[in-house]
């Protein structure tokens, strides 16, 4: 079985993040995605999630690629997060190109383009403009 391994917030969750997660499976038979908790999102990352980390993660665990939701707590976890789930792929949209290049050392690194049109920063400025 080969596992692979994503990282993120994904909130709001939109396509974008769908198109990610579609793609990153491809990569092997099993995803498992670490998302972000709400005190990592506030402490680490200066953002204020809408729904809260459970809500979030009842959403990805309804996604039909996605096989674990586990909570990504801090920036220093990801190496041990891949020895201690036999990942073989780690995957990022390219918005995070060369960052993690260090897991090159025990997977395979790999950065996908993002899907450019689309944001939870646009969602929220055109709601708040229409
Ligand atoms: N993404 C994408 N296209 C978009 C928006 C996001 O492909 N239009 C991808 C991002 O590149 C990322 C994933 O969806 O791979 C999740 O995006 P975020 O929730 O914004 O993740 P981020 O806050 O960057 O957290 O330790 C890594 C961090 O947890 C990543």
């Amino acid at each position: 079985m080969k596992r692979v391994i994503t990282y993120g917030t994904f909130d709001l969750l939109h396509y974008g993040h769908i198109n990610l997660l579609k793609r990153a499976k491809k990569y092997g038979d099993y995803l498992i995605v670490v998302l972000s908790t709400d005190e990592f999102n506030w402490n680490m990352k200066q953002k204020k999630c809408y729904f809260s980390y459970e809500e979030r993660k009842a959403l990805l665990e309804a996604i039909r690629y996605v096989d674990l939701v586990i909570p990504e707590e801090n920036w220093e976890q990801k190496i041990n997060d891949v020895k201690e789930y036999h990942v073989d792929t780690f995957v990022m949209g390219n918005d995070w190109e060369g960052k993690f290049d260090f897991l090159k050392d025990y997977c395979e690194v790999v950065y996908l383009p993002r899907t450019p049109e689309i944001s939870t920063t646009k969602i929220k400025d055109d709601l708040l403009n229409k």
